[in-house]
């Protein structure tokens, strides 16, 4: 058992032996007064439920799963992380995998859309067609909440996140479970992810993006239509965004530079990057009828390589054309774990109000597969062609 982990919202590691606890007991006295009273938590500088900490953590046997409180004396599960005191996924323990996504794009990419239609994606679509189960860890479950409310709910677009929102400074934590079947048994696989919307705003302040650029187990980068060149001269309806895609990366480049002892290319062999053009329904109209960016996802338990590479040629050449020779240039210089995806998180422009129309989606889910792919936590159809062959000689 492997006892060493990163926390999955503030990224410092720390060993499963010294994990906090918080008690959880909220039963009433009989003259109604809590057995078990609300404190201030120093860390997280809000009055929450009392945080109970190990006498004399060991090193060794079983992970502390459950502690009794040292004031009421009632037993709790909830482990909290020691460093930033944020509630640790239940089953969360060092044997499952636990994967870092930041999604980075520049002031109005479409980041807080793309996740939310993310979210909803893997909880309606994945769970029939990867078997898989998501639960969203009870500190992230009312930020989602209240973005699908608005976002599904009301049918209004969400607003710029703000920096200073200490929420947004959290990443979402949710846990997958893939129920498995192998010949013997079925067995549960679980992978805890992490996933990171920054603040458009915080580009600027890159200390800000350093801690988890660094400790990625994958990048979605989105960028907006109309930062790509050739497309800019379109779109007259909006203010064009202060920095270009090549700058953007020039900054990533820059910083993982003067920032850690590994460049960039180092980084990316362990940190694939998934670079996406997001509201693909702004620019669908350039690609054939029959292309695949056109037309649903296709991945029913694998993911489907063969389109995945159909889409990353489209999206490159499609690029090179718009004048954005340089955006191209500079990832083939950099990375080398990358592939190009086209993603629409609503399918069409909000219209008067912030409001949407009807929400369609579009291919959302390529560059999370393919980041899960990469990280080995699914297969590829290549994989189960291979198998089939030498299984059944097909
Ligand atoms: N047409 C279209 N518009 C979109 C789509 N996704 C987002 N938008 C619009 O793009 C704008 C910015 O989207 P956000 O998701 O808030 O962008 P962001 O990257 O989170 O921006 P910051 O929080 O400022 O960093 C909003 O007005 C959305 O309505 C899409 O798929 N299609
Ligand atoms: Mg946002
Ligand atoms: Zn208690
Ligand atoms: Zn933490």
């Amino acid at each position: 058992m492997n006892a060493n982990c990163t926390c999955p919202y503030c990224f410092n590691d720390f060993s499963l032996y010294n994990v906090k606890f918080r008690c959880k007991n909220n039963e009433l006295t009989l003259d109604k007064k809590e057995k078990c009273k609300s404190e201030t938590d120093k860390v997280l500088g809000k009055n929450l439920r009392r945080v109970i900490e190990i006498n004399n953590p060991v090193k060794y046997g079983p992970i502390p799963k459950k502690i009794k409180c040292d004031n009421c004396n009632v037993e709790t599960l909830t482990r909290i992380c020691p460093e930033c005191h944020n509630e640790l996924p239940y089953s969360f323990d060092g044997s499952n995998k636990h994967l870092i996504f930041g999604i980075i794009g520049t002031t109005s990419a479409g980041k807080s859309h793309y996740i939310a239609s993310l979210l909803k994606i893997i909880k309606n679509e994945m769970s029939f067609s990867f078997n898989v189960s998501c639960v969203i860890n009870s500190v992230s479950q009312k930020r989602v909440d209240k973005i699908h409310e608005q976002v599904y709910g009301k049918k209004e677009s969400l607003d710029a996140t703000a920096i200073e929102n200490t929420d947004v400074k959290l990443p979402i934590v949710f846990t997958l479970r893939f129920k498995r079947k192998s010949l013997l048994r079925n067995v549960d696989e679980e992978c805890t992810i992490s996933l990171f919307d920054t603040a458009g705003e915080a580009m600027d302040s890159i200390d800000y993006m350093s801690k988890y650029i660094y400790k990625s187990s994958g990048l979605i980068f989105l960028i907006d239509p109309r930062q790509i060149d050739g497309l800019q001269k379109q779109q007259t309806d909006e203010d064009l965004p202060v920095k270009k895609t090549s700058q953007i990366i020039e900054t990533m480049i820059n910083y993982c530079r003067e920032n850690t002892d590994l460049d960039m290319k180092e980084i990316n062999k362990k940190t694939p990057v998934a670079i996406a053009i997001s509201k693909f329904d702004k620019i669908e109209s350039e690609f054939d009828e029959a292309s695949i960016l056109n037309s649903p996802g296709s991945h029913a338990g694998v993911l489907n390589i063969d389109h995945i590479n159909a889409i990353n040629t489209e999206i490159m050449s499609f690029i090179s054309t718009k004048e954005e020779a340089n955006v191209i240039r500079l990832i083939e210089d950099y990375f080398s774990n990358y592939s190009f995806f086209g993603v629409s998180a609503l399918g069409s422009n909000p219209v008067e109000d912030k409001k949407i129309d009807k929400i369609r989606p579009k291919r959302i889910e390529d560059p999370f597969l393919w980041l899960l792919w990469k990280n080995g936590v699914i297969k590829s159809n290549q994989m189960k062609l291979f198998v089939n062959k030498i299984l059944h000689n097909k």
